[in-house]
């Protein structure tokens, strides 16, 4: 094999002589024919990708306008993002959280809007040397969308028509493309090649020649943009709950929560503010689109192992003795020193008090919630009943539920990790046993019961900080949902530990800031925080990973004091 591309130096080619030159000429040359040929395939290859992405993205326009009537969470991308979630296994899913936090989902769209630009490519280039690959790549996509819209757990069988009905009308438009293609071809339009030619078709005069291709073609990705965005559009008008939400009057609590002291958050920049403010909440959930819940037709279903099976609408639960309540909620998922967790002003009904006006059955010890997306979220009944402060919460810092925080009710139950008590979107109440049914992520081999671990945070200096050296404050949070945090301690670099300032407790139910006054010398310090909480349990410094209850271990920041 002859190498080419190799530059010699001025010095090496006066030396070469005749024969030297009259080599690099041919490799000169047979470099160009290579490159030559490379181009001719890629240009050769031009028009069938050009069939396959237009045919690709009228599949999804037109699926997005079937949508319409089928909802937005049966649009072929979002039905395949959707089943792909539920079939993650539980390290990618964890890679992701870490590594995309809230992004996460943004990336997996990315990645299959890739992956199925990719597939489009080739299996328009392969439609042009022969249609029934092409259309049957086209067709095996519009299955894998319906049997993903169909494996969602509240699918109905009208929910593949936007995969279907996408995939038949882009199969369509491949076949007239590729036949208008062949046809321009063959009429001497375009270049001559080795590929089999199209016999002449019923296609119209017009379309058999390069300008009714080029017609035909913009004309597809026309229909396929303005499909996508009418479906979009509309799916939005006619889903999106947003001013059913902003009309929604919160009635004033009958049991408010004492003002937050002044002393909970102490004034140091950087630090947490001690109420979250919704815009900065966290949101972890399994929804590429978020769930859109009419309030006005909304029902909560209270059933199962009770003797009196109950159904309420939103005005009915609005009715009853409202509770404001401030609550931490953390997240299973996140990384010590992580960002998954913040604290609320929450308004809702008494969820201890539905229970025993359901009449809750002996033996029925796991609460299961459901949500409208199928989501099922498990808490132990004893600790719902056992005095702490568990709501159907409607309202968040004053404002109704944000959607994406669950409008317009979700469960809380103060002591749990999220996906053990803080159902969104929420619908049905179930009561049943930890024997006879497994919640959504306790089927993925998280545990059947998670409280919230005992955690602190640095918040400030923050890791990689630069601070003068001398007197130096740290600050941050520790929290022990329920149980209270009863000490904060510090130190650098491995010395002996400090006790924290703690500034005031609102309730055991939320987090506690901290404040501690540090002496460093200049050069490289390392941090460390622990937290007691109210029962006198140490924080462990034993490192364990989220999964499958919880992650457990010391922060740490490296900073260094200048
Ligand atoms: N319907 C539904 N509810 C859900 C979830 C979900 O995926 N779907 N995620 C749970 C998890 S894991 C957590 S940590 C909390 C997060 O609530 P937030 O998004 O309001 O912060 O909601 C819980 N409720
Ligand atoms: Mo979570």
């Amino acid at each position: 094999m002859r190498r080419f591309g190799r530059t010699t130096g001025t010095a090496a080619a006066g030396k070469a002589g005749k024969t030297g030159t009259a080599a690099r000429t041919t490799a000169r040359k047979t470099a160009q024919k290579t490159a030559q040929k490379l181009v001719r395939t890629a240009a050769r290859s031009v028009p069938g990708a050009a069939i396959g992405l237009i045919t690709a993205g009228l599949a999804v326009g037109v699926g997005e306008l079937v949508a319409v009537w089928s909802g937005p969470q049966t649009a072929p991308a979002i039905a395949v993002g959707s089943a792909a979630i539920d079939l993650t296994p539980t390290p990618l899913k964890e890679f992701a959280i870490r590594n995309f936090g809230t992004d996460d989902k943004l990336f997996l769209l990315t990645g299959i809007y890739t992956t199925l630009a990719l597939i489009a490519l080739a299996a328009g280039i392969l439609a042009l040397r022969r249609l029934a690959v092409g259309v049957a790549l086209v067709a095996v996509f519009g299955a894998v969308g319906a049997w993903a819209a169909l494996s969602r757990p509240t699918s109905r069988t009208g929910d593949v028509w936007p995969s279907l009905l996408g995939a038949a009308v882009a199969v369509a438009a491949m076949v007239l493309l590729v036949r208008s293609y062949q046809a321009a071809r063959a009429s001497g339009e375009e270049e001559a090649t080795t590929e089999p030619t199209a016999t002449p078709s019923r296609l119209p005069l017009w379309a058999q020649n390069r300008r009714g291709f080029l017609a035909l073609a913009t004309g597809t990705a026309g229909a396929a943009a303005l499909s996508g965005l009418v479906g979009r559009v509309v799916v939005d008008r006619r889903y999106n709950v947003a001013l059913k939400r902003a009309r929604v009057k919160i009635p004033a609590p009958t049991v408010r929560a004492a003002a937050i002291p002044p002393g909970a958050h102490p004034n140091v920049a950087g630090l947490s503010d001690f109420i979250t403010p919704n815009s900065a909440f966290y949101r972890v959930d399994t929804d590429l689109v978020l769930p859109q819940v009419d309030p006005d037709a909304w029902t909560l279903r209270i059933h199962g192992m009770v003797d009196h099976p109950l159904e309420l609408t939103f005005a009915d639960l609005l009715a009853r003795p409202l509770i404001e309540h401030d609550q931490t909620l953390s997240c299973v998922s996140n990384e010590v020193g992580g960002p998954y967790v913040g604290t609320a002003r929450w308004i809702g009904a008494a969820l201890a008090d539905l229970l025993r006006e359901a009449g809750v059955q002996r033996g029925a010890d796991q609460l299961v919630g459901r949500s409208i997306d199928g989501m099922t979220i498990g808490t132990p009944v004893e600790s719902v009943l056992d005095g702490r402060t568990g709501l159907l919460a409607v309202a968040m810092n004053g404002e109704p539920l944000p959607i994406a925080h669950g409008f317009p009710c979700r469960m809380l139950v103060p002591g749990f990790f999220g996906y053990v008590s803080a159902t969104k979107w929420l619908v049905d109440l179930e009561l049943t046993t930890f024997a006879g049914y497994d919640p959504y992520w306790v089927q993925r081999g998280w545990s059947k019961i998670a409280p919230v671990k005992t955690a602190s945070r640095i918040d400030v200096p923050k890791p990689f900080a630069r601070v003068p050296s001398g007197p130096v404050t740290a600050a941050g949070v520790a929290w022990a949902t329920h149980r209270g945090i009863d000490a904060v301690e510090v130190r650098s670099d491995g010395g002996p530990w400090t006790l924290a300032r703690l500034a005031q407790a609102d309730t055991p139910d939320t987090w506690r800031q901290w404040t501690c006054d540090l002496n460093l010398t200049p050069g490289l310090h390392k941090l460390e925080v622990r937290a007691t909480d109210a029962t006198g349990a140490a924080q462990t410094e034993q490192r364990a990973d989220t999964f499958p209850n919880g992650a457990t271990g010391w922060h740490s920041v490296v900073i260094t004091a200048i």
